[in-house]
């Protein structure tokens, strides 16, 4: 077979190239070309060595597709000692993106030059990993402490610019990296310039207070993550042991992480997140459609959180309003989201203004009559939305793409009031819709294949993680939430207060407990929707009773007031209220409910389980594609635990068949309706 490192002469320079598409990562057969090249080298004429890579980028990394498999020689941490043990210079041409194992072979090299666009991270904390090729120990050799823990523990990529300031590159090229890189090494030939091995290097003077200070910090942000934790470990070695103690250190803490749920977990979402962005049976060259040009239907809260994020990636948008007072107010929350995005720092002035120019406003429809894709964005009323779509019906082009942002409604429905229902599909954002990754492309019984592929294609292009749901009452997310919140209010009148079913989901890793994301997100569109719906077709009255006393007095959520917390308007910090409680009780009582301590495993067992049961529905009946979606759903839409790999994977994790006892323990204790099994979850129990 073909090695995928070439080695080669440029007079005097040896040139290491590497061309394993699509991004170049660490394989086995990788490691042994550049084993073999390096050891080369240092017996031919060559005076200098170039590490270059084809296609898009330099080493992304080690191959994740071999996690899991028994590891192979050459080793990679050997491969880094022999290349930074060369007696001849080796130098490192970077472009795309330096990441990972490519990183720590970049910083094993002698020297580094790259192009202005080049990136450089150590992202494995992603993956519940850490550098374990000594990205530990030379990281902060080259650049310090401080910037080596920022760079590992937030798997944030820097610039070239930055990596340069840093220390971490040497030089910044114009041009052909190739023909630059080899240029700059026949110069550093004829400066004679010595030997610089990372690895020699004295670890800059560093603040000794700023290990205890990330373990804390992490301790917050990455709550019960083996990762992170043990990032700072190997950095405080780096910083107080010599380099091959380090390398031990480095060594036993990758392999414990190496061996984690958590990262199995991660390594699961990376793959799940490629994966979900491909449609089964939708060749990957499916045609797809311009989209130079994109209306907005509604300046509200979702609409202009879906404008700033269409505008975020260079694509003008037209904003529509029933009126200007409504337009008016609409531009100006995105210009206060801009001004916020600016202070915090996630935008430079000059980007939020070139951003916020690409953002119009109007309250006529036929300023929509060149768009390629319109999004309707008004809340959740179906007869409005049919309205809307008839309306955009006949004033749009032909081939322009009509996409509701409904958060549960039949888009079938929505598509037959049109005349072109093979142009209509849902594209489901995630509130603040700048900033949630989720985007749900719903696709309606008679959507285009192009009009899907091309939806799935722009995810990517808005920086949005796609996953692909089929219509049903809530789509993937929203639909298996109700299980979810079910059993969240059942857990409160049957004993628990909000504050424990908050603290116990939160406990366990979701971001933001049920009832504290009700008081977030408000209950009204709920209450609603179930006001709509016939007293049998509610569910059990005992899950939902003490919400819809709650919306009934008006506390609808943080817009009006809190929910199931009081909130100071000030510092919007919860804390529990006297008048909910008693609210509970009061219902609890006329249920005939005699309230009693439920434990908090009892809490997250019968809240994820009811996902995960939801989530075996789904899969059979084909709403999503497969059931790694619906993890890359739960975790970019609804701060599932990345740790825990979603609920479909905390399943496998947990074991189908203990799953199963449990949903049926649930069945005996609550009830066939909420519980029964679903037939997809028995029949894996059953195997
Ligand atoms: N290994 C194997 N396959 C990979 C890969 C990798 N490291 N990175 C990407 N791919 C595949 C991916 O699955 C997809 O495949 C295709 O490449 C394009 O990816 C010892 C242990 C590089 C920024 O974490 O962040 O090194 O779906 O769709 O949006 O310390 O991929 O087409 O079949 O994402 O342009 C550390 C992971 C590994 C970087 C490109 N490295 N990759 O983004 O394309 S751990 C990472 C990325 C490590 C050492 C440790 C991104 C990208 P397919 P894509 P993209």
């Amino acid at each position: 077979m073909l090695s995928p490192v070439s080695y080669s002469h440029e007079g005097n320079i040896g040139v290491i190239s590497v061309d394993n598409p699509p991004v170049n990562a660490l394989s086995r057969s990788v490691r042994q070309g550049l084993l073999d090249a390096i050891t080369v080298a240092q017996s031919d004429a060559s005076d200098i060595v170039v590490i270059i890579c084809a296609g898009r980028t330099f080493i992304a990394g080690a191959d994740i597709t071999e996690f899991g498999k028994p590891p192979q020689e050459p080793y990679l941490s050997d491969l880094l000692d022999t290349i930074e043990a060369s007696d001849k210079l080796v130098v490192a041409a970077i472009h795309g993106t330096a990441l990972g194992g490519g990183f720590e072979t970049a910083l094993a090299a002698h020297s580094r030059c790259a192009v202005p666009s080049a990136k450089f991270g150590l992202p494995e904390v992603k993956l519940g990993l850490l550098p374990g090729a000594g990205g530990t120990q030379r990281t902060p050799r080259l650049a310090g402490v401080e910037a080596a823990l920022q760079l590992m523990t937030s798997g944030n990529p820097l610039s070239a610019a930055q990596a340069l300031d840093l220390g971490l590159i040497d030089k910044i090229v114009e041009g052909d990296l190739r023909e630059e890189s080899v240029a700059w090494a026949r110069e550093l030939v004829e400066q004679g310039a010595a030997i610089r091995r990372s690895s020699e290097q004295p670890v800059p003077d560093f603040d000794t207070e700023l290990f205890d200070g990330y373990r804390q910090a992490l301790g917050k942000r990455a709550r019960g993550q083996i990762a992170p934790q043990n990032i700072v470990r190997c950095v405080e070695a780096a910083a107080t042991q010599s380099f091959e103690d380090g390398m031990k250190v480095e060594r036993d803490l990758f392999l414990e992480c190496m061996q984690s749920t958590q990262s199995a977990a991660m390594q699961h979402l990376f793959l799940a997140e490629r994966q979900a962005a491909k449609i089964d049976g939708l060749p990957i060259d499916t045609p797809k459609r311009p989209v130079e040009s994109v209306g907005i239907i509604g300046g509200g809260t979702m609409g202009g959180g879906i404008a700033m994020s269409i505008a975020n990636a260079g694509i003008p948008v037209t904003l529509i309003e029933i009126n200007d007072e409504a337009l008016a107010r609409g531009l100006s929350i995105i210009d206060k989201n801009y001004a916020g995005s600016v202070k915090r720092g996630k935008l430079s002035e000059d980007k939020a203004a070139k951003c916020r120019a690409l953002i119009s406003g109007s309250t006529d429809y036929a300023s929509l009559a060149n768009a390629d894709l319109v999004i309707e964005a008004v809340f959740e009323d179906p007869e409005l939305k049919k309205q809307i779509f008839t309306r955009l019906d006949s004033v749009c082009k032909p081939g322009v793409i009509l996409a509701t942002n409904t958060s549960y409604q039949d888009i079938n429905l929505i598509a037959a009031a049109t005349n072109r229902p093979e142009d209509v599909i849902g594209l489901h954002f995630f509130s603040p819709a700048n900033i949630m990754k989720l985007l749900e492309v719903v696709r309606a019984e008679k959507t285009a294949d192009d009009v899907l592929a091309t939806c799935m294609a722009l995810a990517k292009t808005i920086r949005k993680v796609p996953a692909m749901s089929r219509v049903c009452y809530g789509f993937i997310g929203n639909r298996m939430l109700q299980p979810y919140f079910r059993e969240a209010q059942l857990c409160v009148i049957e004993g628990a207060t909000p504050k424990q079913v908050d603290n116990a989901m939160e406990s366990w890793g979701m971001a933001m407990g049920p009832l504290r994301v009700a008081d977030l997100a408000g209950i009204d569109v709920g209450y609603k929707a179930r006001q709509a719906l016939p007293e049998e077709q509610r569910g059990d009255p005992r899950s939902h009773r003490v919400a819809d006393v709650l919306a009934e007095m008006g506390r609808l959520g943080q817009k009006a007031c809190a929910v199931f917390y009081k909130s100071a308007p000030e510092t919007r910090r919860h804390s529990s209220d006297a008048e909910v409680l008693e609210i509970i009780e009061r219902e609890a009582a006329e249920f005939g409910i005699e309230r009693r301590e439920i434990p908090d495993e009892e809490i997250v067992d019968r809240l994820v389980y009811g996902l995960i049961n939801e989530g075996m529905r789904i899969v059979e009946e084909g709403i999503a594609q497969r059931p790694s979606d619906i993890d890359v759903v739960y975790v970019y839409g609804y701060g599932f635990p990345a740790s825990r790999g979603g609920p479909m994977h905390y399943a496998d994790a947990m074991g189908i068949k203990r799953v199963y006892e449990r949903v049926c323990e649930f069945r005996n204790r609550f009830g066939e309706e909420a519980w029964a099994p679903a037939p997809l979850l028995e029949k894996l129990a059953s195997l």
